[in-house]
Formats: C-alpha cells, structure tokens, sequence
C-alpha cells in the first residue's frame, strides 16, 4: 500500500478497532445545525457519505441495509398501505418502499434536510423515486411528528436513523416506541436499525424489552451483513402491534414485480434465525 495513500476511517470505541476505506478526493463537507456531512470518492466502495464520523451509506453496500430496513417487514404485514420512515434522509429506504404497489402513502421525516438535499446531489439513484405522488416528506422532528400523528394512522413505521447518540438518541427510548404503538394500525410493524449483533448485543436486548414494554407483542430481531459498518454484521429489529411477525406473505415475495439484489424468501427466512449466542439473551 502506497504510504500517501488517503484514507476514511471509521474507529468505533467499543470495539477499539476500525475500518477504513481509501480515498481518491473529498466531494463536500458541511456543518448543519444538526451534524458534520462528509462525502467523499473512494476507491472501492464509490461514493461515501459520513456523518460525524461514522459511515452512513456507500454505493457498494446500501442496497443490503435499504432492502431488509422495507421489504421484511413490508411482506410480513397482511395488507400495508401507509408507511412512515422517521430519518431515512438518503432516501435509499424509500425507494425500496416505493417499489411496493400496494403501498399508497410514504411520509419521510427527516430532522435534517441538508441529508435528502445532499444525497440528491451525490446519491441521485437513491432519490429516483422522490417524485413518486405517494412519497411525502416533512423535515423536522420524527419525535414530535410521532407524537403528534392521530391513533392508528399508519401500518409500517420504519426508523432508519444514526446511532443511538446525538440527534437519534431520542428514537431508542420507550416514549418514542409507545408513541409509535399509538400511531400504529392493528396488525402494525415498528423495525429500527439495531446496530451489531457482535458489539451491540445490550443494545438490542434493551431495544426488544423496550419494544415490549411499550405494547408489542412481538419482537424480532433481523440480522445481515453490511461491512462497512463496524464489525460489518448489522441488525434491525422489528416489533408487532396483534402481528405476530413469522408469517411472511411468501407467494407476494416469489411474484414481486421488482428487482432485489440481497432480499429475497430465503434471505428473509434466514435472517430471522438467531445464532446460538444471540438466541441465549432473546427473551
Ligand atoms: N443509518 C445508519 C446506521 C448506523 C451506522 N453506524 C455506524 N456506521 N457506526 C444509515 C442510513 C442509511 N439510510
């Protein structure tokens, strides 16, 4: 490796270990009232972007964590119409839900519009579907949006946030997902990115009693992998308001009219499987 070889690197505390990405140039760097957004040209990955230092998305490895953040827990909900996405501001997620006929009404809440209006520029294949008319997109607050939204309004609530420290702390506590329960229809699915099943495993466990606590009847941790996120096995987990979340509607996963690239029935199934030392802290 060439010695002025420039590189991303992401160090995560907990673990004391990090990944790195070489870098051929930076494409913007910017300071909202919110957090630090990097983009950077990599060598391998393609496009990078980088909140407060931590690896948000790259063109290489997005579509694993934007496909299992929607289609899980679209094709385990009997008949979703009415989706909110609380952060998501790339928009990856959505375009994955837009992808669903039957959905006829997507509302985005980004707290940080400078997210979408970057990843406009720098991630345009993720924002294909922006003009879709059923996507809608309000940029404040997911809490107070939450809070705010009248008794059963929606039927999936996917939170795809950062980490559980500065703006998204609030996304991973029992206020948030009671409110969500409110918010939810019968039959309805909350799923949160959970970060690592290796480095987070208390994270999870206290997100799925926290879930539990707050009215669901049932959790479910989905795993996969995403390596440019530390330890490069990553988790989301779903919770049930009266679903029960292990029947998948499998002929509409075998007839779907659009592309995947990792989603499929298979990987559905599979990811719902816990290994052994994860299996021991599921309650
Ligand atoms: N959401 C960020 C997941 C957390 C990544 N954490 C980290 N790199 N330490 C990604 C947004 C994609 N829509």
């Amino acid at each position: 490796m060439p010695s002025n070889t420039v590189r991303f690197t992401e160090y995560c505390k907990r673990s004391h270990s990090a990944f790195s990405m070489t870098v051929k140039q930076k494409l913007h760097d910017e300071q909202t009232p919110y957090q630090h957004i990097e983009i950077y040209e990599t060598e391998y990955f393609g496009t990078l972007m980088v909140i407060d230092g931590f690896v948000m998305l790259t063109d290489r490895d997005n579509f694993i964590y934007h496909e299992m953040m929607s289609h899980p827990a679209i094709y385990t909900h009997l008949n979703p119409k009415r989706v909110l996405i609380v952060g998501g501001g790339d928009c990856g997620t959505l375009r994955e839900v837009l992808n669903h006929e039957d959905i006829n009404e997507v509302w985005q809440v980004e707290i940080d519009e400078r997210v979408t209006r970057v990843a406009e520029e720098f991630f345009p294949e993720l924002c294909l579907s922006n003009g879709d008319e059923r996507a809608h997109f309000h940029f404040g607050d997911g809490i107070k949006w939450v809070g705010d939204a009248d008794p059963e309004t929606y039927d999936i609530i996917i939170i795809d946030s950062t980490d559980p420290i500065g703006p998204a702390e609030g996304l991973f506590s029992r206020p948030f997902y009671r409110q969500c329960h409110k918010a939810l229809r019968n039959g309805g699915i909350i799923i949160q990115q959970s970060e690592s099943p290796l480095f987070h495993l208390d994270l999870i466990t206290e997100m799925r009693a926290a879930m539990k606590d707050s009215g669901f009847d049932t959790i479910q941790t989905l795993n996969f992998p995403q390596c440019t996120y530390p330890s490069g096995w990553w988790s989301a987990t779903m919770g049930g308001k009266e679903n029960y979340l292990t029947d998948i509607r499998i002929q509409d996963v075998i007839d779907r009219s659009f592309d995947t690239e990792y989603y499929n029935l298979n990987i559905h199934q599979a990811a719902m499987a816990y290994p052994e030392f994860i299996r021991k802290k599921m309650t």
